[in-house]
């Protein structure tokens, strides 16, 4: 159980990872920081506080096990494995270049030691985690398989494929993290096409359902704790997430889904956020 955590470093390191988003995606010249930016403190507490990893160079080496299938949001997650270890912090001024191993989405080919499966293709990376973690039972493998998927890739059939499978199973070992931020590529999610209200669509699928504020980090962190101890059903927690949390000018919009802030906004942007503390910029 983490019941002993300093939040106020897990929060601390939520706002690194918003720093970090924005230096590189204006260090790539292109990238996708709202999302990345929404969902800082899922990677924080997961990377700082709930992920069990035998190594520090290869995390698919378990016992628990992380797929980020919504894999354009990976400016956040390449800063959280920086910030805990897995990566050198220089490292991340290589996003988006070619041949790098922090490609703009996730790469197994490029980097097959984090990397479970190679994520973009909004749907893929969820059925591939449910596809981890029915291993993991049938070889009767301690660890549990963490999923971050955005409310935007639920409109994917995919999805509710792979929910029914995951009940069907009981994957109990398996866990999803839905970035609720109601923003998607072309506008509000429920404008677009509605998935809301998340939580009775995976209770009607049987799993067993958490709902919290994503930006709330000891509420999180009691979420995860909850969510390892459920039985016989798949977990999801519905984060309530914001998009570009903690740049006013950028929140909600979802212009910041896929648009590069020019050098003269991410100046800005890094203002409203706060000095480096704690760590170096990269
Ligand atoms: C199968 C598939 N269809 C379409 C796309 C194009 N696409 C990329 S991101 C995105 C929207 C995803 O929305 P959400 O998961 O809510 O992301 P957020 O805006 O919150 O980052 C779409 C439609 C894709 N990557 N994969």
């Amino acid at each position: 159980m983490s019941t002993a955590v300093d939040s106020s470093a897990i929060n601390e390191m939520a706002r690194q990872i918003r720093r970090d988003c924005i230096r590189m995606v204006v260090t790539a010249g292109s990238g996708h920081p709202g999302g990345a930016m929404g969902a800082a403190e899922l990677f924080a507490v997961l990377y700082g506080v709930v992920l069990h990893h035998r190594s520090k160079t290869d995390t698919t080496a378990g016992p628990d096990r992380f797929v980020l299938s919504n894999g354009h949001i990976c400016a956040g997650w390449y800063s959280a494995l920086s910030l805990t270890g897995h990566l050198p912090r220089e490292e991340l001024g290589t996003h988006r270049k070619l041949g790098a191993r922090l490609q703009g989405h996730p790469s197994r080919h490029m980097f097959p030691s984090v990397v479970e499966t190679s994520s973009g293709p909004l749907g893929q990376g969820f059925s591939v985690a449910a596809g981890i973690a029915l291993g993991k039972k049938l070889r009767r493998d301690e660890g549990t398989v963490f999923c971050i998927v955005g409310d935007g890739e639920l409109q994917e059939g995919l999805v509710w494929e792979t929910a029914l499978s995951a009940a069907h199973r009981q994957l109990d070992n398996l866990v999803l993290i839905i970035s609720d931020n109601d923003v998607q590529i072309d506008g509000p999610t429920s404008e677009i096409k509605r998935v809301r209200p998340v939580a009775p669509k995976f209770e009607s699928f049987d799993w067993h359902v958490l709902t919290v504020d994503g930006h709330d980090v000891p509420a999180l962190i009691d979420a995860f704790d909850r969510a390892r101890t459920v039985r016989e059903k798949p977990v999801c927690i519905v984060a309530d997430t914001v998009m570009a949390k903690g740049v006013p000018f950028m929140e909600h919009d979802p212009k910041w889904h896929g648009t590069c802030p020019t050098p003269e906004m991410a100046e800005r942007a890094l203002e409203e956020l706060g000095p480096a503390d704690g760590w170096e910029d990269f």
